[in-house]
């Protein structure tokens, strides 16, 4: 399925690879192409940024999702020398015994590594969507209608995935989750920051610091991020050409809105260390 995935530059071993929003159990899950960029591209170290899976419902797994899991298993094996951490999102909250019992791999709230001199923070992102953080319950009705509208929607999803984007800019919620995850990233004095969540690629730099998203593995675009010697790269997938879409210039939003929002939930930032679940 899909055409083959040749990495950006043959033999090049990232520092980390980055990815989030594979959404397992749903029928827009892409897994498979997930997939093959976890077994094409090399890296020493894996991030799973989050709503990897979609549900708890084991049951809505599929023989591809099983086999995106079973990769991240043997990825994890320590003779291959590769750190695979999962960090968890809205959509996989509470997974974390689980997780490190059927994959192997820690789970985070956060997680913070350093590299080339600069911290770096990893965290889902759905801690600066308002929404989401208040109205957990709502969202989680909202997901089970718009599971029931998946079900019954064309082969293509093109009602599913237009709904996808329709509720990503109705929320603005690109520019909110970018504005928390740069101030959170300010006050851990990290200088880059990776959020997933709102399914849009993108990459800003704003008081120093560099926000990426890693987009999602439910749309027509899938996309992935690589940390390495050549800088940060969001990628593409088929083809795994980077395409550097950096904003020099602060998304308008992010000047003109002052409201920063950190829920009581995430601990106090100075100095911070990666957290683990559980
Ligand atoms: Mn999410």
């Amino acid at each position: 399925m899909g055409s083959p995935l040749h990495p950006t530059i043959p033999g090049t071993i990232h520092d980390t690879l980055i990815l989030s929003d594979v959404h397992l159990g749903s029928e827009m899950s892409r897994a498979q192409a997930a997939l093959d960029v976890l077994q094409a591209e090399r890296y020493r170290r894996l991030i799973l940024l989050g709503d990897i899976f979609s549900d708890l419902n084991f049951r809505r797994l599929t023989s591809e999702h099983w086999k995106f899991l079973s990769c991240i298993r043997k990825l994890s094996n320590p003779k291959r020398k590769i750190e695979v951490v999962w960090v968890e999102g809205n959509h996989d909250h509470g997974l974390a015994d689980l997780m490190s019992h059927l994959v192997g791999v820690p789970v985070y709230q956060r997680y913070v590594w350093e590299y080339e001199g600069k911290r770096h923070l990893a965290i889902h992102g759905h801690q600066f969507d308002r929404f989401v953080s208040r109205n957990l319950l709502i969202s989680r009705i909202g997901e089970q209608i718009y599971y029931q509208i998946q079900k019954i929607d064309s082969k293509a999803k093109r009602f599913s995935r237009c709904l996808d984007r329709i509720n990503t800019r109705w929320l603005r919620l690109s520019d909110k989750v970018a504005q928390g995850a740069i101030a959170y990233a300010r006050q851990g004095d990290c200088a880059r920051v990776f959020c997933g969540h709102t399914h849009a690629a993108l990459s800003l730099r704003h008081e120093g610091v560099e926000y990426y998203n890693t987009g999602s593995w439910v749309d027509a675009r899938a996309t992935y991020i690589t940390v390495g010697e050549q800088g940060v790269r969001i990628h593409e997938y088929p083809g795994g050409a980077a395409s550097q879409f950096q904003r020099e210039e602060p998304a308008p939003e992010l000047t003109s809105a002052p409201s920063m929002f950190v829920p009581a939930a995430l601990p106090a930032m100075t100095g911070y260390k990666s957290l683990r679940c559980g």
